[in-house]
């Protein structure tokens, strides 16, 4: 993986374990001592013209990551794209963007106030990315939004930072299959997503994800530090295409799950 790529991740990763240390307790469950290589790496935000997808995107495109699939959440009012770089163990990366439009004239007047309040340069540069929150909101409006979209709160409360890391259980020496991983995370006493089941996908699809449910953290509102679901795990493992070569894209049914990592349980 080049330098400029290490670098971004590695500032993405320092900024999420701030607000998840229990990650680090993953890696050394599921490590043995070796790195963790992470399949992918995830973005949320919403789709205004100053903090849209692609604002994030051109950071990526910037270092050489190439744009592939599409996604689309109806009902959670999503859409996502991922991209890839051809680097070996270079993370994918999903990033979604909630349709504001789509949501309450109350719930967008929120979205709007907390756009407002920022400057229209600090998208530029990639320290954009694990910026967190570039506005002030009070906790009744977090409140609001979380009443019409989890999504919507989560990113009011949080803003840009990694949402989840995901390890790549196909690098994992000392694991084979995710129902093993989800075992050795359960045995450790992490609480998995298990909306429609523990695993989501399955052979066919060609790809297995779980996830770990957000930790919670401290977040400094306008009008009082309150503690919320912060940011979670994901763990994926892909299966080989006709061709032989690992299946690289994500898939709607599962996705639309692992999203709901971030509820509060
Ligand atoms: C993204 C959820 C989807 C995947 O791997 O399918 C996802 C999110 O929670 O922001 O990460
Ligand atoms: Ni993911």
């Amino acid at each position: 993986m080049q330098k400029d790529i290490y670098t971004l991740f590695s500032h993405l990763w320092d900024n999420y374990i701030k607000v998840t240390p229990s990650a680090l307790k993953v890696h050394t469950l599921l490590g043995g001592g070796e790195p963790i290589v992470n399949d992918h790496v995830a973005f949320r935000t919403y789709n205004l013209p100053k903090l849209g997808l692609e604002k994030l995107a051109a950071h990526f495109l910037a270092l050489g990551y190439e744009q592939k699939g599409e996604y689309v959440f109806k009902a959670k009012k999503l859409y996502a794209k991922h991209f890839e770089h051809q680097a070996p163990d270079a993370p994918k990366v999903f990033i979604s963007e909630l349709k504001v439009e789509e949501l309450s004239p109350a719930a967008q007047a929120i979205i709007h106030k907390l756009a407002d309040q920022v400057p229209d340069h600090l998208t530029d540069t990639p320290a954009f990315l694990y910026t967190g929150a570039p506005w002030q909101v009070s906790y009744a409006d977090y409140q609001t939004l979380l009443a019409e979209s989890e999504y919507a709160a989560w990113m009011a409360a949080w803003g840009y930072r990694a949402n989840h890391f995901t390890v790549n259980i196909n690098k994992l020496k000392d694991f084979d299959t995710i129902h093993q991983v989800n075992a050795a995370l359960k045995a450790a006493g992490f609480v998995l997503n298990c909306v429609g089941g523990e695993v989501k996908g399955d052979p066919q699809v060609m790809l297995e994800q779980s996830s770990t449910m957000a930790d919670k953290a401290e977040v400094p509102f306008s009008d009082g530090v309150r503690t919320i679901p912060s940011c979670f795990y994901e763990f994926a493992l892909r299966y080989p295409q006709p061709d032989g070569v690992l299946y690289p894209g994500f898939v709607e049914a599962s996705a639309d799950k692992i999203f709901e990592s971030t509820n509060a349980m």
